[in-house]
């Protein structure tokens, strides 16, 4: 357990630490380090060792996902083809800006992870992909990648090893599914952001058909720390068995939303009440979503949680992006989830059936309920709808995402579901 913040502490959101103040703090030592003393297989294993997991929402482990690009033999064709590095910061998740506290606050500190990152993978091109909205990150990340240009961290021999990579620059067109990384590569390479087929993983077949890594903002940023100062000490920055520290959020009617970069592994108590500073006044905690819109709601019972990506799961939600979303006694669970599904049915490319009518159908249900002319069957309509809409029968991760706070909402407050459609109104309404 510790009280390092290796991600934030050189986080200045007014201003940016520029090129030399940067250097100054330690800055892209990381990469002299990586790319002068160190061949690729061994940043790969020293990444391996830390058990950094990524920070996106899924958990994958970081350098098991960097194993799966392809190493061709020199004698084979593709050996000389490009590899793709791309950095995924189109945060659009509700409830989660995490991302956005990096980009803005040091944006020297992802180029120096992508450089990383690419040297381990092979890449000699990179990408961020980042959020259409986030026009100031736009502008300090541009100022930052032409910075490294002019200091030689990025073109032709990097620091005068035999490494290249050129870093670009790509915004968003604004969809939340440009996020999953199979659409945004879809996006990138110029065509509609529909999620690709999954075999085969980016990794083999990615941007323009070839091997592609798709790691989140906060992902990246751990890897100038773990080439610094080692697996070890990494591993022990956490209170459990996920390594690091992890950037949790809180947001809703606490005393004091806000993100905090804390030991992976704290409990969901000291996040919302230590952190946060507890509930407003008058105001009890109902329910929680441990890591944006697309996990399913928990309850005061499970306050001694671990926010860790084992022990969520097995409280039956996931930890996500780790950026709570939290639902008071004040506030109407059916409209909170209304409010969801909505954003899900706008986000939906449309590709599949059970996505496009689902979220839809939901919608359509929740708002007769809230409005409190639903009815018995309306309950039955949508745990069924829950079942269409689940892994397996759709062509991406949008609906079960969906599907996740609304079946643990019609678990965890049906009751309120029930008081809808026996009272003919919503028993919050006037309440707020
Ligand atoms: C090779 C296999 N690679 C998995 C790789 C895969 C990807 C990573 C995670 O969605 C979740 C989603 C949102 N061989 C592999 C493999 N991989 N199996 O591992 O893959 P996966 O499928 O577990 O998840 P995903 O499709 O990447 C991520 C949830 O995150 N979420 C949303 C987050 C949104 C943001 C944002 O807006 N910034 O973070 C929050 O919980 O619902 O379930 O790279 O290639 N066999």
């Amino acid at each position: 357990m510790t009280t390092e913040t290796p991600l934030t502490k050189h986080i200045n959101l007014a201003q940016p630490l520029a090129m030399a103040d940067y250097v100054d703090v330690g800055g892209y030592q990381s990469v002299k380090k990586a790319v002068l003393q160190m061949s690729a297989s061994e940043v790969m294993a020293v990444v391996k060792d830390s058990g950094l997991k990524g920070r996106g929402g899924a958990g994958f482990p970081t350098a098991m996902k960097w194993s799966f690009v392809p190493d061709f033999e020199p004698q084979d064709p593709r050996y000389s083809e490009d590899k793709y590095l791309i950095c995924n910061a189109d945060e659009m998740e509700p409830g989660t800006f995490k991302d956005r506290w990096l980009l803005e606050g040091v944006p020297h500190q992802l180029i120096e992870s992508m450089i990383i990152a690419s040297y381990a993978i092979g890449a000699n091109k990179a990408f961020i992909f980042l959020r259409g909205e986030y026009h100031l990150a736009a502008r300090r990340l541009q100022t930052a990648i032409d910075e490294a240009y002019a200091h030689g961290y990025l073109g032709s021999n990097i620091q005068q090893s035999d490494y290249q990579l050129d870093l670009y620059l790509h915004t968003s067109a604004g969809r939340y599914i440009c996020g999953e990384e199979t659409a945004l590569i879809n996006a990138l390479e110029g065509q509609r952001a529909n999620p690709r087929a999954k075999p085969p993983f980016p990794q083999v077949s990615g941007l323009f058909g070839k091997p592609t890594i798709v790691n989140n903002v906060e992902t990246l940023s751990n890897l100038p720390h773990i080439i610094n100062q080692g697996p070890s000490w990494f591993k022990a920055l956490s209170n459990n068995q996920d390594a690091g520290t992890k950037i949790y959020g809180a947001s809703g009617r606490v005393q004091r939303p806000g993100l905090w970069e804390l030991p992976m592994g704290i409990t969901v108590r000291e996040l919302l009440f230590k952190h946060a500073g507890g509930m407003q006044p008058g105001l009890n905690l109902k329910g929680f979503l441990p890591g944006g819109a697309s996990t399913d709601f928990l309850t005061a019972d499970h306050l001694d949680l671990v926010m860790g990506y084992d022990e969520v799961s097995q409280a039956g939600s996931r930890l996500g992006t780790g950026g709570i979303i939290v639902l008071d006694d004040h506030n109407c669970p059916v409209g909170m989830v209304l409010n969801l599904l909505k954003f899900f049915a706008q986000e939906s490319c449309g590709f599949c059936t059970p996505c496009r009518d689902g979220t839809a159908w939901v919608v359509e249900t929740l708002t007769r309920i809230e409005q409190g002319q639903g009815t018995k069957q309306d309950l039955d309509s949508l745990h069924k709808l829950c079942d269409f809409m689940w892994l397996g029968k759709t062509h991406c991760a949008l609906a079960p995402g969906a599907v996740e706070p609304l079946q643990s909402a019609l678990k965890y407050f049906h009751d309120d579901f029930e008081q809808h459609i026996d009272k003919h109104c919503c028993p919050y309404h006037g309440h707020h």
